[in-house]
């Protein structure tokens, strides 16, 4: 079987003020991942910095920072196999014009700032930013009843 992956899911600011939070936790569930943590939580330029860190110096860099400490932000962390994979193919290319319709930016977004949704892209950068926003201890290790006919147990 595929490993059990996690990856970091940030709603911005404008997915929360647009209320699409719900809309878009529906996605992840209906696909059958799991969420392992979630707070609502507003981001200092301080960890914001660090997150972005990758893309300091770039010309978006400042306004990136701006955006997404603006106002509150639902962070969560979402479980299964290829969770990255998936969740990456589901959020859509980064700017909303540009997304495929089906995938989250595709069907709300028009922007090239306000891009509703970040997901890890590779297990290491999950994994520095999973332990940005949670202790060990807010996270839950747990199956759902339905996981063996989400994910077929007999599959490589
Ligand atoms: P994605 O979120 O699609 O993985 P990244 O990781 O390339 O995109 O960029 C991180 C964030 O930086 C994006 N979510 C977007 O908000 C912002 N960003 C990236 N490229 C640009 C750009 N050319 N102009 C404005 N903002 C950008």
């Amino acid at each position: 079987m595929p490993p059990v992956e996690r990856s970091l899911i940030i709603l911005k600011p404008d997915a929360v003020q647009r209320r699409l939070i719900g809309r878009i936790i529906q996605r992840f569930e209906d696909k059958g991942l799991v969420v392992a943590g979630m707070k609502l939580m507003r981001i200092s330029r301080e960890l914001a910095e660090r997150h972005y860190a990758p893309h300091q110096g770039k010309p978006f860099y400042p306004g990136l920072i701006d955006y997404i400490t603006c106002g509150p932000v639902v962070v969560m962390v979402l479980q299964g196999q290829r969770c990255i994979e998936m969740t990456r193919a589901m959020m859509g290319k980064t700017f909303g014009y540009e997304a495929a319709a089906g995938t989250i930016r595709g069907d709300f977004g028009s922007s090239r700032t306000y891009n509703l949704v970040h997901g890890s892209d590779s297990a290491e950068s999950a994994a520095t930013e999973i332990s940005l926003y949670f202790s060990p201890d807010e996270l839950l290790d747990y199956a759902p009843a339905d996981s063996p006919w989400v994910f077929a147990r007999s599959e490589a």
